[in-house]
C-alpha cells in the first residue's frame, strides 16, 4: 500500500491519481489530504520542496514528484503504457507533458499572486507574464490538437488535466475561444472515467 501527499485541488495530484486509475493501482494508495502551508503536516519529511504530490512507500522511503510518480505507476502494470518505450512517440508525449506541466506552473504561480494578503504585494506585472506564459501553451496545444487522436498517454493526461484546471481556476479566461480543435479534442477526451471521475474541488 503506498500512501499519497494529496490535495483535491492540485491538478499535479490529479495527474497521479488519473494514472493510477488508468493502470488499474487505485487501490493500492491511501490519500493523505495535506495542506502546503501547514508545518504540522509533516509534507516537508516526505517531500523537502513542500509539495505535493509526494508517494509514501512502505518502507518509508519516497517518490516526487508527479512526473517521477506517474512514471513509476505506469512501470508496476501489464497493460498499455502511459509513457511510450522509445521513439518519437515517447518524445512528443514526454514534451507535452513538460508543456503542460509548464502551463500548470505558471496557472498556480498566478493562483497564488492573487491569494497575497497585501494587495500591494501583488504585481500585475508577474501575473501577465504567468498569463502569457497559459496564453502561448494553449496556442501551441491548439495547433497540435488535430493529431492528439483517440488514444491516451502522459502528454495528453496531462494536458487534458491542465484545460479542467483552467476551468476550476480560470473560466472567465474562456481558453476555449479560437482553440476549436482542442476544445472539440477536451470534450472527447473528458468521456474518460478516470478524469471524471477526479474533477478538481475546493
Ligand atoms: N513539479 C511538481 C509541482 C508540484 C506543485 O507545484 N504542487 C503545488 C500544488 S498544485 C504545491 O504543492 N505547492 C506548494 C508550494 O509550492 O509550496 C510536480 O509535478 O509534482
Amino acid at each position: 500500500m503506498f500512501r499519497l501527499r494529496s490535495s483535491t485541488t492540485s491538478p499535479f495530484v490529479r495527474k497521479v491519481i488519473v494514472t493510477a486509475i488508468e493502470t488499474g493501482q487505485e487501490g493500492e494508495i491511501e490519500l493523505v489530504p495535506t495542506s502546503t502551508v501547514d508545518p504540522a503536516s509533516g509534507l516537508s519529511a516526505d517531500n523537502p520542496l513542500g509539495k505535493v504530490p509526494a508517494l509514501v512507500m512502505a518502507d518509508g522511503s519516497t517518490l516526487y514528484d508527479s512526473r517521477v510518480i506517474c512514471e513509476f505507476l505506469d512501470s508496476r502494470h501489464q497493460g498499455a503504457r502511459l509513457f511510450p518505450a522509445e521513439g518519437p512517440a515517447r518524445w512528443t508525449a514526454l514534451r507535452r507533458q513538460a508543456l503542460a506541466d509548464g502551463m500548470l506552473d505558471a496557472a498556480v504561480l498566478r493562483v497564488m499572486e492573487g491569494r497575497r494578503a497585501d494587495p500591494t504585494q501583488r504585481s500585475p506585472e508577474w501575473v501577465a507574464k504567468q498569463k502569457l506564459k497559459v496564453e502561448q501553451g494553449l496556442d501551441q496545444l491548439e495547433r497540435e490538437a488535430g493529431g492528439f487522436g483517440t488514444g491516451f498517454d502522459i502528454g495528453l493526461l496531462t494536458i487534458a488535466v491542465t484545460l479542467d484546471y483552467f476551468d476550476f481556476r480560470f473560466k472567465d479566461d474562456a481558453w476555449r475561444k479560437g482553440r476549436s480543435n482542442l476544445a472539440e479534442w477536451h470534450e472527447a477526451v473528458s468521456a474518460r472515467p478516470s478524469l471524471g471521475k477526479t474533477l478538481p474541488h475546493d
